[in-house]
């Protein structure tokens, strides 16, 4: 069993994504999975193209996609990916789209197949704050998370797939200290516990 894990560099400034610092933390196996790390880029149609690369050469059973959401107090599950790319904020190669659709003719959106609920619940119950999140915003992590679901459902893939937002780490809300910030640590063991839950979550489903 595999779990491909993938986490973006910087953007907007920032010398560090969480979400990608976490990815490097984690441990090979958990719940006897292996796991599997990926560094995305921001930038709207390369990061798709990088996940997809990873899917095809890794052929994991869960994708679990992290994205940094500065001002976020606490671990967001998102719930569904829209069909829209638009912001004011350029990607890192300095593109900005302004409602142009991610996959053009696709559907309005795709719903995670990560057991969100029992995410939320299983970080709760660690006593780590997390909740549901409806919307993945219009930027680039939203991109990604639109395309590799359209990616799966088109090639009828058997893999469970979703998108988890982090908060900053206090480090990044020095300059900024009305923002508020979760611990590094906190987040790693949040972050685990999500891949704990979707591994058993899957092995209930479809083993
Ligand atoms: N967060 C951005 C893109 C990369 C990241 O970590 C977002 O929420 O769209």
């Amino acid at each position: 069993m595999k779990v491909l894990v993938t986490g973006f560099e910087p953007f907007n400034r920032e010398k560090i994504n969480p979400s990608y610092e976490v990815v490097k933390a984690l441990p090979s196996k958990i719940e006897n999975a292996e796991i599997v790390k990926k560094k995305i880029p921001v930038v709207y149609g390369d990061s798709i193209e990088t996940v997809i690369e990873g899917i095809k050469t890794v052929s994991p059973n869960i994708v679990i996609m992290l994205g940094q959401a500065g001002g976020r107090s606490c671990i967001t599950v998102e719930r569904v990916a829209i069909n829209v790319n638009d912001s004011t904020a350029p990607d890192n190669l300095k593109n900005v789209l302004k409602g142009e659709p991610v996959v053009k003719g696709g559907p309005v959106g795709y719903f995670s197949t990560l057991p969100i609920y029992r995410i939320v619940k299983g970080l709760t119950r660690a006593k780590i704050p997390a909740d549901i999140s409806n919307t993945a915003g219009t930027f680039v992590c939203n991109s990604l998370f639109y395309g590799v679901m359209h990616y799966i459902f088109e090639n009828e893939l058997d893999i469970m797939a979703g998108f988890i937002h982090v908060p900053y780490l206090p480090i990044q809300t020095l300059k900024k200290p009305h923002l508020p910030s979760m611990s590094f640590e906190e987040i790693t063991k949040g972050v685990k516990k999500a891949i704990m839950v979707s591994v058993k979550e899957y092995r209930l489903k479809y083993v």
